[in-house]
Parts: C-alpha cells; sequence; structure tokens
C-alpha cells in the first residue's frame, strides 16, 4: 500500500548532523523531498554542496537538483566546524563513482524554495537546520507563499540560560542557529507559519555517545549504517562531560521528529528573539510573545533504533 508522502523542503548547512539528515531524509517512505538548498552558516559552501549532491547521487533517486545560498550571517562560525563539510566530501563512499550527476540549480536558494513551494499542490513543510536566512529572505520576497507553507520544522533557540554561543561580546545565552543571524530569526517570528522547534535543551537526551558508535560500527555491513558511523567519526562525542565541541544529533533529531512526531513529545510556548547587543540571538519566553511548539522529552532510544533502521533499508 502506498504510503501518503509528506512534501519537505530542506535547507541546511552543511555540518555532519545536516548532511545525515539529509541522507535520512532519501530514506524515509513517508518523505517526499521537493528540493534541497546549502546555506554557508556552519560549513563552507563549495565542500557542503559537494557533499549534498554526492549523497543524493549515491542515495537518492536522482530526481533533485541542490541550490547553493548567497546569504550572509551577522556572526560567524568558528572556522573549526565549518571545516566539517571538507571531511564529509571526502569520504571514499561518496568518491566511489568519480563523478558528480545531481545538478546545481539555476536559482539561488531563497528564489529555488519560493518555486519549490509554488511549483506544488499541496502545502509544504520547511525543514531547516541552519540559521533561518533564506525563509527570511524568501519571505520578504514573496509574501504570499506563507499560505502554502503547512509549518516549519527548525533546529534552533533556547529557553534556558545556557546556550551554545561562547563569543566574545556576548553573553552565552543564544543558540548559534539564531545567533548567526537573528534578524532571519525574527522575521519568521513575525509571519503567521506555525513552528516546531528542536531547541538545544530538546537535544540534551541525545549526544553522541560512545555506546552508539560502537553499534553502528558492529553493524557496519549496511552500507547506511557505516555511512553513520565515519561521518560521526569526525565529532567529538560525550565521555566525561559536556563541552562546547561535544556533538549532539541536533539535526537528526529534528530531521527524525519530520519523519515520526511519535518519538517526541511537544509544549507551546510564547517567546521573542533578541536581536541586538550582547543577548543578540538569544529566545526568551515571554508571556505576549509568539506561539512556538517545542520538543521537550524525546525517547532517546527509539530515536536512536529509528535512525539506524533508516540506515539499513
Ligand atoms: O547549534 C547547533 C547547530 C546544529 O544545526 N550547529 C550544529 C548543528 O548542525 C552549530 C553547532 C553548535 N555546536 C557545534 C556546532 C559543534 N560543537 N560543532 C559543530 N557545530
Ligand atoms: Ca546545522
Amino acid at each position: 500500500r502506498e504510503v501518503k508522502k509528506k512534501k519537505i523542503y530542506f535547507n541546511h548547512d552543511g555540518g555532519v548532523d545536516d548532511l545525515v539528515s539529509l541522507f535520512l531524509l532519501l530514506r524515509m517512505d513517508n518523505v517526499e523531498l521537493t528540493g534541497v538548498s546549502v546555506i554557508p552558516a556552519d560549513c563552507y559552501l563549495e565542500p557542503a554542496m559537494y557533499a549534498s549532491r554526492k549523497i543524493i547521487d549515491r542515495f537518492g533517486n536522482g530526481e533533485l537538483d541542490v541550490a547553493e545560498s548567497n546569504s550572509r550571517g551577522k556572526n560567524p562560525f568558528p572556522k573549526d566546524w565549518r571545516m566539517h563539510a571538507f571531511y564529509v566530501d571526502a569520504l571514499p563512499i561518496l568518491n566511489e563513482s568519480g563523478k558528480i550527476v545531481t545538478p546545481v540549480a539555476k536559482k539561488k536558494a531563497h528564489l529555488h524554495l519560493i518555486d519549490m513551494v509554488r511549483q506544488n499542490e499541496e502545502k509544504t513543510t520547511l525543514l531547516f537546520t541552519g540559521p533561518l536566512t533564506d525563509l527570511a529572505r524568501a519571505l520578504d520576497e514573496a509574501p504570499e507563499i506563507e499560505e502554502k507553507i503547512e509549518r516549519l520544522v527548525w533546529m534552533g533557540g533556547t529557553f534556558r540560560e545556557a546556550g551554545n554561543v561562547h563569543e566574545p561580546e556576548h553573553d552565552g545565552t543564544a543558540e548559534w542557529n539564531v545567533f548567526w543571524d537573528p534578524e532571519a530569526a525574527a522575521r519568521v517570528w513575525d509571519s503567521s507559519i506555525e513552528i516546531d522547534l528542536v531547541a538545544l535543551e530538546s537535544t540534551n537526551q541525545v549526544p553522541l555517545t560512545l555506546d552508539v558508535r560502537e553499534r553502528w560500527a558492529a553493524e557496519r555491513k549496511y552500507l547506511g549504517v557505516d555511512f553513520l558511523g565515519q561521518c560521526y567519526a569526525m565529532v567529538p562525542p560525550l565521555i566525561h562531560f559536556s563541552t562546547n565541541s561535544t556533538y549532539y544529533l541536533w539535526d537528526v533529531l529534528t530531521t527524525a521528529f519530520v519523519g515520526n512526531r511519535d518519538l517526541v513529545k511537544v509544549q507551546t510556548i510564547k517567546s521573542i528573539v533578541h536581536t541586538d547587543g550582547p543577548s543578540q540571538g538569544r529566545t526568551v519566553e515571554t508571556a505576549d510573545g509568539r506561539p512556538v511548539n517545542v520538543v521537550y522529552d524525546v525517547d532517546r532510544d527509539a530515536f536512536f533504533n529509528y535512525m539506524t533502521e533508516l540506515a539499513k533499508k
């Protein structure tokens, strides 16, 4: 029996978990990817574009193109993190064929997004795992697409005191995807789009740990599981305590939520986005703020089973 497929447009920023998310989306039989675009936030654009196109070549069915973003942020990501896209792009699994077939889209990401939303009769779900700049620009350019957006599912923000930005002139209360372009997040908050949020605290139950790595190593005879293991070999796991470089499955949880909402529990929080000063990029709960649906609890084992089973298919 045919399952009804959700139409998903995916905009990501080339991190290890962004690229793993692309792979998993291609494996979901209840999802139809209508478009993919890459924003050079937590990555460099060229290797992230190559890696995305190679992942689609290897694991997709050859109908997609990938759009480049020309968006620029306010606060650049640390270089060490942006380098990760080079490592994924260089994986032998993605370079076996020696060529890239999936084309680069003619239009830039925000215009590509507008086209894909307009083109589809059905409403599109937007999945964003980097900053919201391309969506903010799309809404400015074509505000009428709002009605054709089913919802936005975003990895971004935190409602706790401690964020993950540790930079000069900042107070540490922001999450990076908001901090890169706080005004873009504020622009999207101003829209009437339904927002599902995987915030920083939503991912506390899904750090990268050694037992997870061992599981992927043990099952590496499956090409897709080997790919997960290779990707997560590039980033530091949680061992004794969490540091600023410890890796969580931030974007993969967000992507899994699109495929299977039963993995998590959500609660609605009203909030605003700080756009200036030492708290720029902070999302704060406020009585008269705009509602967002925030993931507050994850079935950790079900989540890891879900992503690993998808990888085996
Ligand atoms: O803040 C989480 C976001 C997610 O979209 N990114 C990484 C995920 O793709 C930024 C980030 C925070 N801490 C990081 C990050 C780290 N230790 N390494 C790389 N990126
Ligand atoms: Ca990301």
